[in-house]
């Protein structure tokens, strides 16, 4: 099948992300005070005001929006998206999980604050991620904040970033087919995403066609992140070491361009990334800018 990509509608993205994330980071430093006892906000504050890219709570946004509905509605659910992502970089980090010193350009929360604290701040953002949407979304029907809850607690839990995190770790070391792969990152990288989108829209108002619509969109650009992400692996350490064999051609993990060849890898992100297109083109193109260059943004990214 040819893969067609349309050209990107024109939109101020570099803008509208940089002023969302803005206003996001402003909602979470308000929702999470330095209050008693201060160990635990001050670890919670570490990491969740880090400085991400804050891709989850945008894309929440942006589907509110594309089915009519405003931002600060969204704003709760788009807060909870970054508490969950945020305490799942804070556990996969720890010493039993990825054993990672650094994160977001910081030493990880446990080399600072220790191991049990760590641990700690990472369950209370879970717990305030809920709290917080149900407490916050007044101006919501209340059937439809059950719906948003219920779909963030099925991204994180057993069927969710969950079941990704305990694949990953038990694929360690076995070979790994495209098929196991692929749900892996489906499920330790699309699920939140896909939670983002479907949130926003339930939030927004929208109805069950267009929850689908995005829910399938996200699931193409969580895809699309983790094969570029592996091909930019490969990319970086064959430019470090001046080989064409990267890091991740001869590390233990599997990655794409290790399972199916760097160029075939090439061609499976230019497919996520017209089907990902492709489901936006239900909605009116202009309401739909931000998710087509959002898109696009992680398809081209080069870090
Ligand atoms: C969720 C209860 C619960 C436990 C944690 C450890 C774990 C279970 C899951 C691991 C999830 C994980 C680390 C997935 C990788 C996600 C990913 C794509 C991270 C990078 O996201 P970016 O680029 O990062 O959006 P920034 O820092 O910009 O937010």
């Amino acid at each position: 099948k040819q893969v067609i990509i349309p050209p990107l509608p024109i939109f101020q993205f570099e803008e509208y992300m940089t002023s969302k994330a803005k206003r996001v980071n402003k909602a979470l430093d308000e929702t999470v005070q330095l209050r008693h006892p201060a160990k635990i906000h001050e670890a919670m504050r570490y990491s969740l005001l880090a400085g991400g890219k804050r891709v989850r709570p945008v894309l929440c946004i942006a589907s509110c929006e594309l089915v009519g509905g405003d931002e600060s509605s969204a704003m709760p659910v788009a807060c909870a998206l970054e508490m969950i992502h945020t305490m799942s970089l804070v556990h996969d980090d720890l010493p039993c999980m990825d054993n990672d010193d650094f994160r977001r350009g910081k030493p990880t929360n446990h080399k600072v604050f220790g191991e049990d604290t760590a641990i700690l701040a990472g369950d209370a953002l879970l717990s305030l991620a809920f709290e917080h949407v149900a407490a916050k979304s007044t101006e919501i029907s209340p059937d439809r904040v059950v719906r948003a809850i219920a779909e963030l607690g099925s991204a994180v839990g057993s069927e969710g970033l969950v079941a990704g995190e305990i694949m990953d770790i038990d694929s360690e070391g076995k070979d790994v087919s495209l098929n196991e792969l692929e749900n892996i990152h489906v499920h330790k990288t699309a699920k939140l995403l896909e939670a983002a989108v479907v949130c926003g829209v339930i939030i927004g108002g929208g109805n069950m066609i267009e929850v689908e619509r995005v829910r399938k969109y996200a699931r193409c650009i969580g895809l699309l992140f983790q094969v570029v992400d592996d091909i930019l692996d490969v990319t970086k350490s064959s430019k470090e070491l001046g080989k064409t064999a990267g890091k991740d051609l001869v590390s233990d993990k599997a990655t794409y361009p290790k399972l199916m060849g760097i160029e075939n890898a090439r061609k499976f992100a230019g497919d996520l990334l017209a089907q990902a297109t492709e489901e936006l083109a239900y909605f009116e193109v202009a309401r739909a800018a931000p998710l087509y260059h959002l898109a696009y943004y992680i398809a081209s990214r080069q870090h």
